[in-house]
């Protein structure tokens, strides 16, 4: 089995390379990645010495280097995690966001057409369904919940799903979605609130929390997204949307707390500043679908999986410090400096 993985290099195509190598020991991954700010060779580290694994740094909007690739891997499976996946960046430049996450998403999907393919994979957020109110804890996203987006970023993965779709209907594309609540883990991009508030705590920094840090997300263990993916492209059927979350619903402000716990840092880093534009409220998923299905559930605990994401960021300073001692530190200071 030949799988193309797009977007390897970034916080959740990187988990799902090591846990497709760890997990099926005849399986070839080819990851390709634009690296853009997000992504990062040296997360890659360990793959590169294992011979069942190829990196190609593309562009998957290059069509014609797309179809060279296709032509010379004839893969079986490509999962396309490859997208612009930060909202605010998106709220300060959507044009990057609708060439990756639409267009790229196009030039993938002719390629499969062109070459044949068992399954297009496309990995989709629970963003597209838009928000929930605070105060009806009993709603949640199923798979029939129309899509109803807020920000540029979730219209963009919005659009790419309806494309995906089209393509299924259309042309016959044996594809899947998979709609996931927020991710959190090892090799995490500081820009997102977990990593960026173990980050900024670590150095005794502010910690800005949006708006009162009273929305809701539905955080999952990135392992267990990955292990998702898996269950999804193999015994997935085609044409299916399936959600998938934790049912591990906390407030913004909460999460923030209990990083401080953890690090012994006081509560008093906590700032409140200027909220995000359209900030939706509280994502919630149901993953009744994929439990009857397929058969899966989340595995990590949030106290185990928090527990184990610092560590990490303990254990692995130099990633992170590189990342943030950079270009980022611009980005921070647009985005936090007057906020
Ligand atoms: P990320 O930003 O950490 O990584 C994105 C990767 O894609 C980077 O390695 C980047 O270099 C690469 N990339 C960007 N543009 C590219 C292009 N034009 N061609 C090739 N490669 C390109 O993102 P992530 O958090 O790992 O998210 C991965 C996918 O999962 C995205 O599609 C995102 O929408 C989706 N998703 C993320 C979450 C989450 O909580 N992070 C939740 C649900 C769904
Ligand atoms: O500094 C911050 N302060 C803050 O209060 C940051 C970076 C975020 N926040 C808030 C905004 C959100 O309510 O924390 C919450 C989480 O923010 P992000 O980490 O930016 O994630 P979110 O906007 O929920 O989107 C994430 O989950 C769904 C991913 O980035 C998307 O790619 C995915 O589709």
């Amino acid at each position: 089995m030949t799988i193309i993985v797009t977007g390897g290099a970034g916080f959740i195509g990187s988990n799902f390379i090591y846990y497709m190598l760890d997990k099926h020991e005849d399986y070839r991954i080819i990851c390709v990645d634009k690296l853009t700010y997000a992504g990062n060779l040296s997360t890659l580290e360990r793959a590169l010495n294992d011979e069942r694994f190829r990196f190609v740094k593309a562009d998957i909007c290059d069509r014609t280097a797309v179809n060279k690739l296709f032509e010379e891997e004839k893969p079986d499976i490509v999962v396309n995690f490859a997208a612009e996946s930060h909202v605010d960046r998106s709220i300060e430049n959507p044009d990057i966001f609708l060439q990756t996450n639409i267009i790229g998403t196009a030039v993938l999907m002719d390629a499969c057409r062109k070459y044949g393919i068992k399954r297009f994979h496309q990995v989709s957020t629970d963003e597209v369904y838009g928000d929930l109110p605070l105060d009806r804890p009993d709603l949640f996203f199923t798979e029939e919940t129309p899509i109803h987006t807020s920000s540029p970023y979730s219209s963009s993965k919005a659009s790419a799903d309806l494309l995906v779709q089209a393509y299924n209907r259309t042309y016959g594309l044996p594809i899947t979605i998979s709609r996931c609540s927020n991710n959190y883990g090892p090799y995490h991009f500081p820009e997102k609130l977990i990593p960026l508030m173990i980050a900024n705590a670590l150095n005794d920094k502010p910690l800005p929390v949006y708006g009162k840090g009273e929305n809701v997300r539905d955080w999952l263990y990135v392992e267990d997204h990955c292990k998702a993916i898996d269950l999804i492209i193999h015994n997935g059927k085609d044409g299916e949307v399936y959600n998938i979350g934790g049912h591990n619903e906390k407030t913004n402000i909460e999460i923030v707390k209990i990083i401080c716990k953890e690090l012994s840092k006081p509560e008093s880093l906590i700032t409140y500043v200027k909220d995000r534009a359209g900030h939706d409220l509280r994502y919630a998923i149901d993953p009744a679908k994929i439990h009857k299905e397929l058969g899966w559930l989340p595995e990590t605990k949030f106290e185990d999986g928090i527990k184990k994401t610092i560590k990490w960021y303990l254990e692995n300073r130099s990633w992170w410090q590189e990342i943030i001692s950079g270009e980022y530190q611009n980005y921070y200071e647009k985005m936090y400096g007057n906020r």
